[in-house]
């Protein structure tokens, strides 16, 4: 049964829609994730030859750190050619006192590809940092676990529609966080104490150095995506610097590390039969 059409339609609306408006990407924001492309590409192609050239004891770091700019290759690759975004609508209710009160929809572009790369590549970044300190298997798990909650509710948040919920999100995330700062700080800077000195010093700084990158990114997420204050473009910028500093720089700085380190002993270096291997 159909109800009947209501007839009492007020001739004042009490809500006055505005017009849409876009907030997305311009040159700059183009450029640069060209640019990143071809910085994460290089990288890629740098790590795959120096993976060959290791002995299969010291490889471990190499394979690793060569997925992580391989996975960033791709996702820039995505967003560079206009793939992997999609547009967060967001409603903005505004009361006024004397005139109807207006109803805005701001649709802000939202490059999703991060996300699904920072699912892969951000436990890759953590392992290698808990293959370094030699963490315990329950602690990689609680760590690696954290980082996919914090990186699938930041995804969450970004395409929230309310203040509440995208904050609220946000919120839960920052706690993730934390839980993977802690297990690093403290269960990482134990399990390092028993290593030679040169692998707790390499530990430490570079574990120091993530740091200070890590809590860059939900800084830069709070200013763009979160209170819309910078424009998408501003966000890649900021992103790209991070990101080349996060992953092709802290890769380059393991590796060659690593190379004068004496072999760092776990499980994955001493294959049965392999003892002496180069390959
Ligand atoms: C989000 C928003 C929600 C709150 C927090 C975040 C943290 C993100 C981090 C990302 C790190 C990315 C890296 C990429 C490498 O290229 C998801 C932005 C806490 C820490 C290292």
């Amino acid at each position: 049964e159909l109800s009947p059409k209501p007839t009492d339609v007020s001739p004042i609306p009490t809500v006055v829609p505005t017009p849409d408006y876009y907030e997305t990407l311009g040159d700059v924001g183009h450029t640069t994730l060209w640019v990143v492309f071809a910085l994460m590409l290089i990288s890629t192609i740098i790590f795959t030859g120096l993976a060959w050239r290791v002995p299969v004891q010291k490889r471990l770091f190499h394979v690793i750190t060569t997925f992580i700019t391989l996975f960033a290759t791709l996702s820039y690759f995505a967003m560079a050619t206009g793939d992997g975004n999609s547009f967060a609508q967001i409603v903005i209710h505004t009361r006024n006192k004397h005139v109807p009160d207006t109803v805005e929809y701001v649709y802000r572009q939202v490059f999703w590809a991060r996300y699904v790369d920072w699912s892969v590549t951000t436990p890759l970044l953590l392992l290698d940092l808990a293959f370094l300190a030699g963490l315990d298997g329950a602690s990689i798990i609680v760590t690696i676990v954290a980082d996919l909650i914090m990186v699938l509710l930041g995804l969450f948040a970004a395409f929230g529609s309310s203040d509440g919920q995208k904050w609220g999100y946000y919120a839960m995330a920052c706690a993730a966080y934390l839980v993977i700062v802690y297990q690093l700080a403290v269960g990482g800077r134990r399990a390092i104490s028993s290593k030679d000195r040169s692998t707790s010093s390499l530990f430490n700084s570079l574990g120091l150095f993530t740091f200070v990158l890590w809590t860059l990114y939900p800084i830069v997420w709070g200013i763009g995506d979160g209170a819309r204050k910078w424009s998408v473009d501003v966000e890649i910028v900021a992103y790209a610097i991070l990101d080349v500093l996060a992953k092709p720089v802290f890769g380059f700085w393991l590796l060659f590390a690593h190379r004068k380190a004496p072999a760092i002993e776990g499980w994955w270096s001493s294959g049965i039969g392999q003892e002496g291997s180069v390959r």
